[in-house]
């Protein structure tokens, strides 16, 4: 198995483990193309709140995201191919050398997903499509920091009255 697939198989392990009930979360209407619905992320060292983060299937979220820890943290958003897709590109954007500078990770086109890579208190914003089916993980690929922790749950939810289209 490759390391990173290690990173992958163990980040998928740490979401297992994680059985525990959560707190309810109460969403009243979801997000759409026109209205997305806003959700702030903090990335700490090494964890991301709220854990877990509960999305509406088919809903667009427009995600303002904030690093407040010490370190660089990115947030990967998407499904398994898409966390496959950036820890090997952090994988491979690594610099060899102490002191030496890194290449921009790049991941193919069409690769899907959303990333945002934020520095120690960086903060942007990005709109993101949550699929209607399959899974979504929320993961940050910087060497280390899945073996870490840095691991979110996502739950993918529906609403139990979905809101009209009109208006
Ligand atoms: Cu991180």
């Amino acid at each position: 198995m490759t390391l990173v697939g290690f990173a992958i198989a163990l980040g998928l392990v740490l979401f297992a483990l994680r059985g525990f009930p959560a707190p309810e979360v109460l969403i009243d209407r979801a997000g759409s193309a026109a209205v997305p619905r806003e959700v702030s992320v903090i990335m700490r060292d090494y964890r991301f709140q709220p854990d877990p983060l509960t999305l509406i299937a088919g809903e667009r979220v427009r995600f303002t995201v904030l690093n407040g820890g010490l370190e660089p943290h990115e947030f990967v958003l998407g499904d398994e191919g898409v966390q496959r897709a950036w820890a090997e590109a952090d994988a491979a954007a690594t610099p060899p050398l102490p002191l030496t500078t890194a290449p921009p990770a790049v991941v193919p086109l069409g690769t899907g997903g959303t990333r945002l890579l934020l520095g120690s208190g960086g903060q942007a914003s990005v709109d993101f499509d949550v699929p209607d089916v399959g899974d979504v993980f929320l993961m940050c690929h910087l060497p280390g920091h899945v073996e870490k922790g840095m691991v979110g749950e996502v739950r993918l939810t529906v609403l139990d009255r979905p809101t009209s289209s009109g208006g």
